[in-house]
């Protein structure tokens, strides 16, 4: 029989497994394989000349969230889909797009992701300066699983907008997101 005091301890461990849990920092949350809300920070710098998701790549499960926080600057979370824009289709057919609108910081913004594929996404006034990220919903497939340029000459996608130069080289790989399942930027140094 464990002693009182190996009891508590035992307690005390487990409240806080749940405190962390309840938290659900990217990394805790996504690398423990959980079903827990898997947060994405917007940050900027003071000036707002460097913006970014945080993280900026991210392995998720089909079925969970993602909840993006805005902490500094004005930001939107804004699917890469012809009905937002003319933007390129960068996720799967099967899925919705979706437009969170600008949020201000402290505001949040949520999304379930339930088709398997990859999710391009950028930030509406941000995009031409790199702000986009990346989810993978179980495994990479899709249009977002394409080169960028995919869609070119094919009927109907003559009025797509090109993905920007900055936004392209923020995108971290497929390969690179399916093996560090959290990928993270920082601000420059
Ligand atoms: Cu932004």
């Amino acid at each position: 029989m464990p002693s009182r005091r190996e009891f508590l301890r035992a307690g005390g461990i487990l409240a806080a497994g749940l405190f962390i849990a309840s938290q659900a920092s990217p990394s805790s949350a996504a690398q423990s394989g959980g079903d827990s809300i898997i947060e994405i920070r917007m940050k900027s710098d003071v000036m707002g000349s460097h913006v970014w998701f945080d993280p900026v790549g991210l392995l998720i499960k089909p079925g969970q969230t993602v909840r993006w926080v805005c902490v500094e600057n004005v930001h939107t979370v804004t699917a890469y889909h012809p009905s937002n824009g003319n933007h390129s289709l960068r996720i799967p057919e099967k899925a919705a797009p979706w437009d969170s609108g600008f949020i201000q910081p402290g505001g949040k913004f949520e999304q379930t992701f339930t088709e398997e594929g990859v999710y391009d996404y950028f930030c509406l006034p941000h995009e031409g300066a790199g702000m986009v990220g990346r989810i993978i919903v179980g495994k990479p497939s899709g249009p977002g699983a394409l080169p960028f340029d995919y869609y070119k000459g094919k009927p109907g996608t003559e009025d797509w907008l090109p993905v920007p130069p900055a936004a392209q080289k923020t995108f971290p790989s497929l390969e690179r997101i399916t093996k560090e399942r959290i990928v993270r930027i920082g601000p420059p140094e």
